[in-house]
């Protein structure tokens, strides 16, 4: 202690003194040293957090514009610069501006409920997008510009060219000594303005009821200019519209004077406008699910194109491993019933079409990740499932691989009994059996019966 060192007594307060002021020194050097040291590093800190707000942000991706709005965007832009504006209308439409409005008579073959979705008597969905049309001339002053571009749809069995909704874009222009002449310049001016200066056209005369007199216009083909190429199937030329002088019956059902108005009026699809203006060979190439039918093609090893019954597997695989995805994203189960009995039979469906394609392995669920990857911008819940959706669509391929053999055993024997039968279709229980429980394409061709 303290009192071996200093013996005397008295000085003892004297160096306690000290000591503490020593201390004190050392304690108020330490803060303080202390201090800068924290101040040193809080500059650091601060520096290297400085945001630069003149630095461009971190792209977000949020998704990408579609084949066809690319095209679509295009071609309105071009009307928009020709004074028109655009249209918007219903989907599901009344039968009076469908087809009556039209000059689309009663007994016409386009309505025929095997082409047209009825959904009552009197109401269709809209197989063409004209009857925003006539709901422009019942309510627009004249003069009337419009484009009308939207879905549409038809009793089409999905094929390579087929699909129950596609698009169209229609436009019409009516005034005061409107003239066929008038069709030509505009359409002309529109094509070379979309596909070049030095795109070539040509009219032929066509029959369209709403129209008339009609026309369909094609272009010289881009790839051979004329001299026929796979592109144009040899033509020289692709078909790209139909138009013609809206009808004066059409007209004066819009309470519209034909003798002192006039106008013309054009349609066409937009899958087959983007096929051409994106320079692709088919329309499933514009397709939002062309990526998954590579995917499809890499597996299966079928290509597009190669022949209707594989192209029509390929699309059926795509279409429908994209819509069991997203079923059971949204919880859906694989069952005998409800929706779950939708889902299985997709992927029935979907399997034994891998079969026609050659494949004997479970597949299905490998493409699960490609339809992930292209949906995810919309529907992000896919990615968070991905596991589970490929563990329900494997397991589902498992079980169907046990009945599939013996299926297709029901299917030879059934086959060779309508063939005895000279029956091209099957029908009742049978239609059933091979299309629900199995998974079979019901509807037999001419020559798989000879076959
Ligand atoms: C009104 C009057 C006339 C629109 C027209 C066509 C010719 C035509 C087809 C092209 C391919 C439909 O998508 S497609 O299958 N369309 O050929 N459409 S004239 O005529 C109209 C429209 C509205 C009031």
């Amino acid at each position: 202690g303290l009192g071996d060192v200093y013996k005397r007594q008295e000085e003892r307060p004297v160096v306690g003194q000290l000591i503490n002021d020593v201390r004190a020194e050392i304690e108020t050097i330490i803060d303080k040293q202390k201090k800068l040291i924290e101040q040193a590093a809080l500059e650091k800190k601060l520096e290297a957090e400085t945001i630069d707000v003149t630095l461009p942000g971190e792209d977000v991706v949020i998704g990408k514009k579609h084949p066809l709005n690319i095209v679509l965007d295009e071609f309105k832009e071009i009307f928009l610069g020709m004074g028109f504006s655009i249209a918007e209308g219903p989907e599901v439409e009344l039968d009076h501006y469908n087809f009556e409005a039209l000059n689309i008579p009663k007994d016409h073959p386009a309505r025929d409920t095997q082409d047209t979705f009825y959904i009552s008597d009197n109401v269709v969905l809209r197989t063409q997008t004209s009857p925003m049309q006539i709901h422009a001339m019942e309510t627009r002053e004249l003069p009337i510009r419009i484009l009308a571009p939207g879905r549409v749809y038809r009793k089409d069995e999905v094929d390579a060219t087929h699909s129950p909704m596609f698009h169209q874009i229609e436009g019409m222009a009516i005034d005061k000594g409107i003239t066929m002449a008038d069709l030509k310049g505009t359409l002309n001016e529109v094509v070379r303005q979309l596909y070049g200066e030095h795109t070539v056209t040509r009219f032929r005369p066509h029959h369209f009821p709403f129209t008339e007199p009609s026309c369909e216009m094609d272009i010289q083909c881009h790839k051979c200019h004329g001299a026929g190429c796979p592109t144009c199937k040899g033509e020289g030329w692709i078909e790209v519209l139909g138009a013609g002088m809206i009808h004066p019956k059409v007209l004066e059902g819009c309470g519209i004077d034909s003798t002192v108005y006039s106008g013309w009026a054009f349609g066409m699809g937009l899958e087959r406008l983007a096929v051409v203006c994106q320079g692709v060979d088919s329309l499933f190439d514009v397709d939002t699910v062309m990526h998954i039918t590579n995917k499809v093609s890499e597996i299966t090893g079928a290509h597009y194109g190669e022949s209707n019954a594989r192209d029509v597997s390929l699309r059926i695989i795509t279409d429908h491993i994209r819509s069991a995805s997203f079923m059971i994203c949204d919880g859906v189960l694989p069952s005998n019933e409800g929706r779950g009995y939708v889902l299985r039979r997709l992927l029935r469906r979907a399997a034994r079409h891998g079969k026609l394609l050659g494949v004997n392995e479970p597949f299905l669920y490998q493409v699960v990740d490609t339809v992930i990857h292209e949906n995810e911008c919309q529907y992000p819940e896919l990615r968070e499932k991905q596991s589970y959706i490929t563990r329900v669509i494997r397991t589902e391929e498992e079980n169907f691989a046990k009945t599939i053999d013996g299926g297709m055993k029901i299917f030879a024997d059934l086959l060779a009994e309508h063939k005895a039968k000279g029956e091209m279709q099957f029908s009742g229980k049978d239609a059933f059996k091979l299309y629900d429980t199995y998974g079979f394409p019901v509807d037999l061709t001419e020559e798989m019966v000879q076959d």
